[in-house]
């Protein structure tokens, strides 16, 4: 593809319609897609395909029709490029030279063809033979004195007879250091439901979406992260449901909507408006937003008696379903409309105008993305939504509910089957009962305690079951101070990326199957089962020949590195590895739900798990779904900088491009918000820029603030005059990784605060902007 000359220019059309069609066509061309086999494009989450590898948004059912995303064909183009890195590659390439090259240059290489082991004396990566692979991993691991100082981070791909296995042999080995992706996303998700409804995971199904009247969609970018979403958005605007966007951002794509499924639309130019309501909070305001519509609905509920007219709560549902009522509503009745205003960033008559549409909502359903997770009160926030939903007793009831939007394809599932480094002690009872062993106890470390521990010399040995960890992780010259302090560092891979270059003293790269490859076992073709965002889970079958004749699959992966650490007295690995079924009857017994696992797979579309609060059954202390009452902090991070530094303190949050998937970049646009060509822009009220004494247009380096002496910089971003509330900046994760301090996380969850980071900015220097 041509590189674009970097350029601002704001986006008019509506999202999808023809510039994804052509976008598309790009990519295609651009990756050369593996023996010109288009079709494989066309496989994805089909009934007897594979499971696309891009976001967790569940299929329809009817899943005969190709359902066009475009960032699913570049996630899948991705995978099924031609391109290859071999060892010539590496033999012409020290780790140092590599280092120079961008994220976007590592990731174009193309894919990994064999297990490879850093020389140090050559700075290179060399081949290995895969048994020796094995053996220098059991080598490590059986050397540590204490099993606690490994950990074993997951991405959110690993299906979940990957993910079982590795856990297996894991606990097996002695320790629950379970870092994973989840702890960096949708953490606050799956640790706040529970103290509210009982279940960390959403309660809707895709049914429900065609029986809402009323939608909250707050902190997510559906026509980028989810675009298949839109899809079902646009059936609900079209039935005339009412669609509220509750986002700092207008984002273009819940703005107008041109669905490539439907050629009329496509063919005439037209498209369905989505939103109809843009709510726009500053950055973090959402738990002072959410709280002034609860206050509201109580008001509303008060007048209601007076005049005798229906009540506004649902009373029975309270009644019968819930505690804590009376303690949640007088906190809402003590709340001041003040700080809600100040806090939000929302005027008051926006905060009754979204109290009016939720009030009038007979089936209500509220997602939620990053925009809500990533923020130190994260896990009140979700708390407060479910709350909020629960007072018109709108969980677990057709065509209400809440939906968290996960972001990896398998990261749901991944939790369920045990990548959890907080077990449950009756988890942990069962696994040691199927498997006759005594599980660890203690829990283990997550993203940001791993980081720590390895700076604290604590943690030696690093192993990754796909991801990045060098770059989504936050603060990144402490994390890359600690990967390099690891005796061992491994990465299961399909690509190139940075984290491979941040080595421990003894480093692999093992080089797998991607989720689009025919995967071979014993003759016959195994599939996989992944999780959606909405607790379907369903098999999935590669269609690709495999990318290099010496890729083994994660599963296979697994099982050697535990039979070379463990032996083979506890669990035959191999036979598991040979038929991936034995994986899932060991799922079965484990964990419930799964009954008669291999059994309904075979339905296409695979089956519902079943999630206790959909159903209004509560798995919390109490029996009940619970109110808890939480008040708004006044006293956080960023209230004490902006004490310090007054107005020209602002809070910037990272996010994602068009044309990235995490750290994995694709091209350099970002077309629905108007980018081309570049990366390092810095979004920025106009009013802000001249209060601060910038131009748009010149580059400003990025420091943030914190209480621990460190300096932290981002330097050379192109500011860039956007429609953001004052006070907010946006810039593009992960470049601004480095600005995160490591010990700035939410409350409860460990999720890095990577929304809400309180910066200063100043003007680069001339000798900077050369280097840019
Ligand atoms: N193509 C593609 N698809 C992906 C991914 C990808 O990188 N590329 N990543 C996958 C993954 S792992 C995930 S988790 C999801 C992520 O999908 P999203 O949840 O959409 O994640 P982000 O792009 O980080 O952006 C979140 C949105 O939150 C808004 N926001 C920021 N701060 C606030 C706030 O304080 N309040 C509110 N209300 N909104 C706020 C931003 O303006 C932005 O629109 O997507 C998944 N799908
Ligand atoms: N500042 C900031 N930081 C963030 C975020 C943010 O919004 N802002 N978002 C956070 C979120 S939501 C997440 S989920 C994390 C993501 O963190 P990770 O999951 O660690 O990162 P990814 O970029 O998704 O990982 C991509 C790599 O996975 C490997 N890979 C791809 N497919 C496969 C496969 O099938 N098998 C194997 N074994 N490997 C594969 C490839 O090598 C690829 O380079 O980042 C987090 N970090
Ligand atoms: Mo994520």
């Amino acid at each position: 593809m041509k590189k674009t000359e970097p350029r601002i220019e704001p986006y008019t059309h509506p999202a999808a319609g023809w510039g994804a069609l052509k976008y598309v066509a790009l990519n295609l061309l651009k990756e050369k897609v593996s023996g010109g086999n288009y079709r494989t494009l066309f496989g994805q989450n089909q009934p007897d395909g594979f499971d696309c590898p891009g976001c967790a948004w569940p299929d329809r059912e009817h899943a005969s029709t190709f359902e066009f995303c475009e960032n699913g064909v570049k996630a899948v183009a991705a995978e099924s490029t031609s391109k290859r890195v071999t060892p010539a590659f590496f033999e012409e390439h020290t780790v140092e030279q590599l280092m120079a090259q961008s994220d976007y240059e590592l990731e174009q290489h193309g894919r990994l063809t064999d297990p490879l082991v850093y020389d140090a004396a050559r700075d290179r990566y060399v081949p290995i033979a895969w048994d020796d692979a094995f053996a220098l991993i059991a080598d490590h691991l059986n050397r540590l004195d204490d099993p606690d100082r490994a950990a074993f981070y997951t991405s959110g791909r690993a299906s979940n007879e990957a993910a079982f296995l590795y856990q297996l042999f894991v606990r097996m080995y002695g320790t629950n250091n379970f870092p994973d992706c989840s702890n960096m996303c949708h953490e606050a998700t799956s640790r706040g439901l529970p103290g509210t409804v009982g279940v960390g995971k959403g309660t809707v199904t895709l049914e429900d979406f065609e029986h809402a009247d009323t939608l909250l969609l707050f902190g997510q970018n559906p026509a980028t992260n989810h675009p298949r979403m839109l899809g079902e958005l646009r059936e609900c605007a079209k039935r005339g449901a009412t669609i509220v966007s509750i986002n700092p951002l207008r984002e273009r794509g819940l703005e107008r909507f041109a669905s490539p499924q439907h050629p009329v639309e496509m063919l005439t130019g037209g498209s369905t408006k989505i939103s109809s309501v843009f709510i726009r909070p500053k950055i973090g305001g959402d738990f002072a937003l959410i709280k002034g519509v609860a206050k509201r609905v109580i008001e509303l509920d008060d007048a209601a008696l007076e005049q005798g007219l229906p009540r506004v709560l649902d009373i029975a549902f309270i009644a019968e379903h819930t505690v804590g009522f009376d303690a949640f509503a007088e906190d809402l009745r003590a709340e001041s409309w003040d700080a809600i205003v100040a806090e939000s960033g929302v005027p008051k008559d926006e905060v009754l105008q979204l109290a009016d549409i939720y009030a009038r909502g007979r089936a209500v359903i509220s997602t939620w993305g990053m925009g809500l997770t990533q923020h130190k009160n994260s896990v009140p926030t979700v708390q407060l939504l479910s709350n909020l939903m629960m007072m018109r007793g709108n969980i677990g009831r057709l065509g209400a509910g809440l939906c968290p939007v996960r972001g990896h394809s398998n990261v749901q599932g991944d939790r369920t089957v045990g990548i959890e480094e907080q077990p449950t002690q009756a988890f942990l009872d069962r696994l040691g009962a199927a498997y006759d062993f005594e599980p660890p106890r203690e829990h283990g470390y997550d993203v940001v305690r791993s980081i720590e521990a390895m700076l604290a010399g604590k943690l030696k040995v690093f192993i990754g079951l796909g991801g990045n960890f060098s770059i989504a992780t936050p603060d990144t010259p402490r994390v890359w101070e600690a990967m390099r302090s690891c005796d061992l560092t491994v990465h299961i891979t399909t690509k190139l990326n940075r984290s491979h270059l941040i080595h421990g003293r003894d480093a692999l790269i093992l080089p797998t199957l991607g989720r689009t490859e025919i995967d071979m076992q014993n003759g016959v073709a195994q599939g996989v089962s992944v999780e959606d965002s909405m607790s379907m889970v369903h098999i999935s079958y590669g269609m690709n020949r495999p990318a290099s004749p010496n890729l083994l699959s994660e599963i296979a992966i697994v099982a050697r590195m535990a039979l070379a650490t463990l032996g083979s007295a506890k669990v035959d690995w191999l036979a598991n590895a040979n038929d991936y079924a034995l994986i899932r009857d060991g799922i079965e017994k484990v964990i419930p739900g799964f009954e008669n696992y291999n059994e309904r797979l075979k339905h296409p579309g695979g089956f519902h798990l079943g999630v206790a609060s959909r159903d209004r059954v509560w798995n919390t202390p109490s029996g009940k779904a619970q109110f808890l009452v939480h008040g708004i902090e006044f006293d956080t991070p960023i209230h004490r900088a902006r004490t310090v530094h007054g107005e020209r303190l602002m809070t910037l949050m990272t996010t994602r491009s068009h044309d990235q998937y995490n750290t994995t970049i694709y091209g350099l646009d970002d077309r629905y918000r108007g980018v081309y060509g570049q990366r390092r822009v810095l979004f920025a009220n106009q009013l802000d820029i001249e209060m601060l004494g910038f131009e748009a247009g010149q580059r400003v380096d990025i420091t943030s603030v914190w209480d621990d002496g460190v300096e932290r910089r981002a330097d050379s971003f192109l500011l860039v005059a956007y429609d953001i509330p004052r006070g907010c900046l946006g810039a593009y994760y992960p470049e601004t990784n480095p600005l995160v301090p490591l010990s700035s996380v939410a409350d409860g969850a460990g999720t890095p605060t990577s929304k809400s980071i309180p910066v200063l900015l100043c003007a680069s220097s001339e000798k900077q902007r050369e280097a840019a």
